[in-house]
């Protein structure tokens, strides 16, 4: 568990989340201290991963653990899939952009991706099963892109209307 002050996380229907990141141009302090804290917000939440987006920064990073005693963080910085496995399945999944919400989407069974770790080390993730689903999930983030949008219109429409009713509610409480 990480001790880092945690942040706030965007809640859909918020633009910002739509926002395509850039990559992480250098490993310096101010990503340094980043991860820490994006660890601390994953945590906190009872998340299995987290793009930077989700708390408001636009550049490439996620972390991700998927471990049953939550003690393994992976750190992915410009992250790329490289290779992604034809073989789809649909699995529920959620989003702590989207608290309460959980649905269907059709994700490769595998995926192959390429990134540098917190030390900047170039690294070769092969993965399945939850964790290939964590990484599609968090790599859409960083394209500006929420779960909610494989979902139809009308659902959509629907999961918005909600969010957005109890973010007002909050707001008066
Ligand atoms: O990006 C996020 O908002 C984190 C998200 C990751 C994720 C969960 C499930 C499928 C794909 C991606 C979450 O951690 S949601 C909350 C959660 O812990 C969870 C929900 C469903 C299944 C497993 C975990
Ligand atoms: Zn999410």
């Amino acid at each position: 568990m990480s001790s880092a002050e945690p942040l706030t996380i965007l809640c859909y229907p918020d633009p910002r989340l739509h926002t395509v990141a850039r990559p992480v141009a250098q490993i310096d302090d101010r990503i340094r201290a980043l991860i820490p804290r994006m660890l601390s917000t994953m945590y906190e939440a009872n998340g299995i991963g987290l793009a930077a987006t989700q708390v408001d920064v636009h550049e490439r990073l996620i972390v991700i653990d998927v471990s049953e005693g939550r003690n393994q963080p992976m750190v992915l910085i410009n992250p790329e899939i490289e290779w992604a496995s034809p073989e789809k399945r649909k699995g529920e999944e959620g989003c702590l952009s989207v608290p309460g919400i959980y649905d269907g989407v059709e994700r490769s069974l595998a995926v192959r991706v390429r990134a540098q770790d917190g030390e900047g080390k170039s690294r070769v993730i092969e993965a399945d099963g939850m964790l290939a689903v964590c990484i599609q999930h968090e790599m859409d983030h960083l394209m500006g892109k929420v779960f909610v949008e494989y979902l139809s219109p009308l659902k959509r429409n629907r999961i918005k209307g909600k969010l957005v009713k109890a973010q007002r509610e909050a707001m008066r409480a």
